[in-house]
């Protein structure tokens, strides 16, 4: 694709515009002094205006003042409003065509189709990613990109994923037309000056991130809500070969902050798989016992599992504390001593709003009354938001304003909040953010969770046999679908390791690459572990109570990890014994409806999941993991 640019760039030539900022934004020039930037990303900002042809240029330097002028913009154009309720929030309504990522506009890059997903067997609808060759992308980009932000200023944004000279960070440098897309990106990475002088101080490589919302000015048709954005023609490519990402059409969360899906994941793992590293979709906390010994814990879970919620838990046993590190994304990397250490290499929470509330998440509800972002909530009248699930009484009088703009009252059929709705918050505002979340060397993982939304048969927690048997259960992950992409209803979706939106490279080549993590010489690997807090009993009801309760199962995880918690061996892992799991308190939770390891149910998981292997992965699915769910077979039947 870079490339692609350079010629069709090149083709035509047109005067550069760099006309400040300044003039747009009343700031000073400083922050657009293209002269001053290191030559790579000179280059890659002239090509990028030389293809998108916008009025001006602007490269970020992630002050204070640029942040203020932003918004302020933001505000006259009617994207934003005020929520005068809270310190310095603002809330945007999309245009109802952009609310989620879209999956099936999303692609990999690569020469070989092979490189980029598995062979699936023919007529079976592709899970693992889709591709696209280098010459579809060349001119999927000749009919997108030329011209794209006429009229439109054109920002740079050089941000880095991890602490700005960590040896676990990486940077890249985003050009988008979308302002919002600049003001989340400001919270969710980190931004401008100190990004620069990294990359004029090291070998100035970093990732290329193109970004139009793809509605140049004067505009064809009328905006909806004032949001630019571009349906019919989304596409969201990545050229995992050449570190490149290329987005047009959406402005929403994953499709356009190309920091955090397109990178800290698809790239990444891919940068991962070639280093000898891990970049993976995991939350990262810190728990200490009543002991004060401290673990850090990793874990994976599909999108719409409470993730945000889990890696902010404020646990229901006393004495035992957990700290954030991350809500998102864990970039591992093994240090010196053979222990895995892991950094969050984002700075923000972009965490959806529905079902958070002073009960499920009491520090998201603290870290999201300043500085934050709210998108496609409802509003109130008294200045403040709303969604399904707040919990929090309105006062007398008060009245609502739905996401679609328009009068909502509660009862109503149609929610309030989209289901996908956001906040987008700074991490540092967070009550519980661990002391070592920017630690440049990363925390030692002591265990990695698999997780999800089973409803029944999955126990409520098992621990795996073995690093090889861990990755067979990360590979078997499944999880009812979620409204973070463009899926309907609530049926079950296979997802290996969370990844499935995200893999950067072959799935199959993925789940190698975990294998050969754990042959490494000299590791100190994490045990690994799988939970469900969604099991429901025959009434529909949940049979755990989740949320600050989960403590009670990351308690034996980490007595596990000690040698002091016992386990008895099921089919499917070592659970816990009724004596090895604190239920104390929690009248009406029974043991035996938390571990319900079936032979029927499991025979039928084992032949659901063959049949998953054989579809998607194919020959490409490593012979250790088919080999684990052979033996996983082998063990039920001798239930
Ligand atoms: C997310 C997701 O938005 O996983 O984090 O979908
Ligand atoms: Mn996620």
């Amino acid at each position: 694709m870079h490339a692609a640019i350079a010629r069709l760039g090149g083709r035509r030539q047109p005067p550069l515009a760099l006309a400040p900022l300044a003039r747009g934004l009343g700031l000073g020039a400083a922050g657009s002094e293209l002269g001053a930037l290191p030559p790579s990303v000179r280059a890659f900002v002239e090509e990028g205006a030389r293809l998108c042809r916008p009025r001006a240029i602007h490269v970020c330097d992630g002050s204070e003042a640029e942040g203020a002028a932003l918004l302020a913009q933001l505000q006259a154009d009617g994207l934003l409003h005020p929520l005068p309720k809270y310190d310095n929030c603002w809330l945007a309504r999309t245009d109802p065509r952009d609310v989620a990522r879209v999956e099936s506009r999303t692609v990999l890059v690569t020469e070989r189709e092979r490189d980029a997903v598995p062979p699936s067997t023919p007529g079976a609808p592709r899970q693992l990613g889709n591709w696209m060759s280098p010459a579809a992308l060349e001119q999927a980009v000749a009919e997108r990109f030329p011209g794209c932000m006429e009229g439109r200023m054109l920002y740079a944004i050089p941000f880095s994923m991890g602490p700005v000279g960590s040896p676990l960070a990486k940077a890249g440098v985003q050009l988008t037309d979308s302002a919002y897309v600049v003001a989340s990106m400001r919270i969710m990475t980190r931004v401008g000056a100190p990004v620069l002088r990294a990359l004029a101080d090291g070998d100035g490589s970093f990732v290329r991130c193109l970004h139009s919302v793809g509605r140049p000015l004067p505009l064809q048709e009328p905006l909806v809500s004032q949001w630019p954005c571009n349906p019919e023609k989304t596409l969201v490519a990545h050229v995992p070969d050449r570190r490149e990402i290329v987005s047009f059409g959406s402005g929403y969360g994953g499709n356009s902050l190309l920091g955090k899906k397109c990178f800290a994941l698809r790239i990444a793992s891919r940068l991962a798989r070639d280093e000898g590293w891990l970049a993976e979709h995991m939350l990262i906390l810190g728990i200490t016992d009543p002991e004060g010994r401290k673990k850090y814990v990793a874990a994976a879970f599909p999108s719409a599992c409470g993730k945000t919620n889990l890696a902010m838990l404020t646990p229901a046993v006393p004495g035992w504390r957990v700290e954030c590190v991350g809500d998102d994304i864990a970039w591992m990397k093994f240090g010196p001593d053979g222990r895995l250490r892991a950094i969050n290499p984002e700075t923000g929470f972009f965490g959806v709003a529905p079902g958070t509330s002073a009960r499920t998440n009491p520090n998201a509800m603290r870290t999201v009354r300043r500085n934050t972002i709210f998108t496609n909530v409802g509003q109130s009248s008294d200045g403040g938001v709303y969604w399904e699930g707040l919990d929090e009484p309105a006062a007398p009088g008060v009245t609502f304003t739905s996401w679609l703009g328009k009068p909502w009252s509660p009862g109503d059929p149609e929610p309030c909040a989209h289901p996908n709705s956001r906040f987008c918050a700074p991490a540092r505002q967070c009550p519980i953010m661990d002391p070592a979340w920017e630690d440049p060397e990363g925390v030692p993982i002591d265990a990695i969770i698999f997780g999800g939304r089973r409803p029944q048969g999955v126990p409520l927690v098992y621990e795996a046999f073995s690093w090889q048997h861990g990755v067979f259960v990360g590979s078997a992950m499944r999880s009812e679908a979620t409204a973070a992409a463009e899926h309907a209803g609530k049926q079950l979706m296979h997802d290996p390791f969370a990844m499935r939106p995200f893999f950067g490279y072959n799935a199959g080549q993925y789940l190698a690459h975990w294998l050969a993590v754990g042959e490494r010489a000299g590791a100190r690997l994490p045990r690994l572990f799988h939970v469900n807090w969604f099991l429901r009993d025959g009434a529909g009801r949940f049979v755990w109570p989740g949320f600050g309760h989960n403590v009670r199962v990351l308690a034996w995880v980490c007595r596990r990890v000690d040698g002091e918690a016992g386990a008895r061996p099921t089919p499917v892992g070592l659970v816990p014994r009724p004596d090895d799991l604190d239920l104390a308190g929690l009248p009406g939770v029974a043991y035996d409806d938390l571990f319900p390891v079936e032979r029927a149910f499991w025979e039928r998981e084992a032949r659901d999941l063959r049949r998953y292997f054989e579809e998607q992965f194919g020959p490409d699915l490593p012979k250790e993991v088919l080999g684990e769910l052979d033996t996983l077979e082998g063990r039920l039947r001798k239930m």
